[in-house]
Formats: C-alpha cells, structure tokens, sequence
C-alpha cells in the first residue's frame, strides 16, 4: 500500500468531504479526487461498490476502500507521516471521539441539513429554518459545555475534532438566524475565531455560485 496514491471520492459541497479534504492538508497528504455527487440518483454503481449507502465521501488506498469519515480520518492520521491529530491522552482522545460523535448523532442534521438547507430555495423554508434552529440549541449548548478554554476543541492542540466541526459550523455560521444563535456561546465563538483563519479551513471552503 504504501507509495499508492491515495483517492478521495469527495463532492464539492458535502461538509463530510471536506472534513477529509482538511484531515488531508494538515497532515500534507497527496491525493486524487473523484467527484460524485451523492444527490443525484445517477450515482454509479462502482461507487455503490465502495459506499454502499451511496454517501460521501470514501477514499481508497491501493486495495483498502473505507467509508464513514470518522475512520477514515483515524485512518489518515495513523497510516501517514504528518503532525498528528490524535491527542496524546486518553481523557483527551476520549473527549475528541465525544465530540466527533455529537457532531454525527445530534449535529449534522439540524445544523446542516435542516438550517443550511432550509435557504436553498428562492423562498426560506421557515418551518425547517426553524426546526433545524431549535434542535440546533442543544447540540451548542453541549459543545460550548465541553469546549476546553483554549484555541482547540478537544485538546491542547488541534485534533480531528476540529476538522469534524468545522464545516458544520461553517454552513450553520452562513444562515443569518444561525450566527445568531452561535454569538450567545462565548467558548465556541473563540474556538472559531482561531480555526477560521487556518490555512485549511480556508483553502478547503467549497465555492459556491454565486
Ligand atoms: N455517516 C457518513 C455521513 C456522510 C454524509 O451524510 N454525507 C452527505 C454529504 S455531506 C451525503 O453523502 N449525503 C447524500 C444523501 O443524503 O443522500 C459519514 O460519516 O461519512
């Protein structure tokens, strides 16, 4: 495996692409992107081979496929050279796992799919906007809860934790109701301060049409 080249398959705008996307610049990894665009019904079947729940994204390296971004970004972090995004404590890597899992459980949908969402139509979905915004206060308020008072989410230094939160965050910072909510949650607001300006954050920020 090693010395293959490493191939993402990853859509422009999916927050759980770009969770690797950012997993793959800080730790200085080369790869290969194939775009597939997991809305569409037209999705092909070779895909359906590696991620047979037709999500994304997946990576595959030499003969190994993987997907769910949570392991793939363990992954990533123990197969390859670069700075490592696993704290070195169990309490902390605990406590990043936590954070990965809300993210997954309780966060991605009311953040993303519900309050992001809610604006792709010419008209604001207010029902969903408003949904996603009320299952959204729990989820912040039990980040803001766990945050560490320092610049990273889950440890002295910046972990996969971050990357996990980041593109959520993001899409959730977008919507004007949103950033509404997010400025009464003072820890969060100061990790964000620092995560926004890294290098990856900002080169991996899908562009939309504008
Ligand atoms: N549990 C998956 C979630 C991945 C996921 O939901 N990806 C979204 C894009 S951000 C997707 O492919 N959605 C397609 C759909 O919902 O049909 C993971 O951790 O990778």
């Amino acid at each position: 495996m090693p010395g293959r080249k490493l191939e993402l398959f990853s859509y422009k705008f999916s927050v759980y692409a770009r969770i690797v996307r950012i997993v793959l610049e800080e730790k200085g990894i080369d790869f290969e992107t194939h775009e597939i665009n997991p809305f569409t019904s037209d999705v092909p079947a070779s895909y359906l081979d590696i991620h047979p729940f037709k999500r994304v994204p997946a990576i595959r390296h030499g003969a190994f496929t993987l997907y769910e971004t949570g392991p793939v970004t363990q992954y990533l972090d123990e197969t390859f050279n670069g700075p490592s995004l696993q704290p070195d404590t169990a309490f902390e890597r605990a406590r990043m796992r936590q954070i990965i899992a809300i993210i997954d459980s309780y966060g991605y949908w009311p953040l993303v799919r519900k309050v992001f969402s809610s604006t792709f139509k010419e008209e604001i979905d207010e029902t969903m906007l408003n949904k996603g915004l009320q299952e959204s206060a729990p989820v912040l308020a039990a980040l803001e809860k766990l945050v560490r008072d320092a610049r990273y989410i889950a440890a002295p230094s910046y972990s996969l934790a971050d990357a996990h939160l980041i593109p959520m965050i993001e899409y959730f910072l977008m919507v004007p109701e949103g950033a509404a909510m997010f400025s009464r949650y003072p820890k969060l607001i100061h990790w964000w301060d620092h995560v926004k300006e890294r290098p990856s954050t900002i080169s991996t920020l899908p562009q939309f049409p504008s």
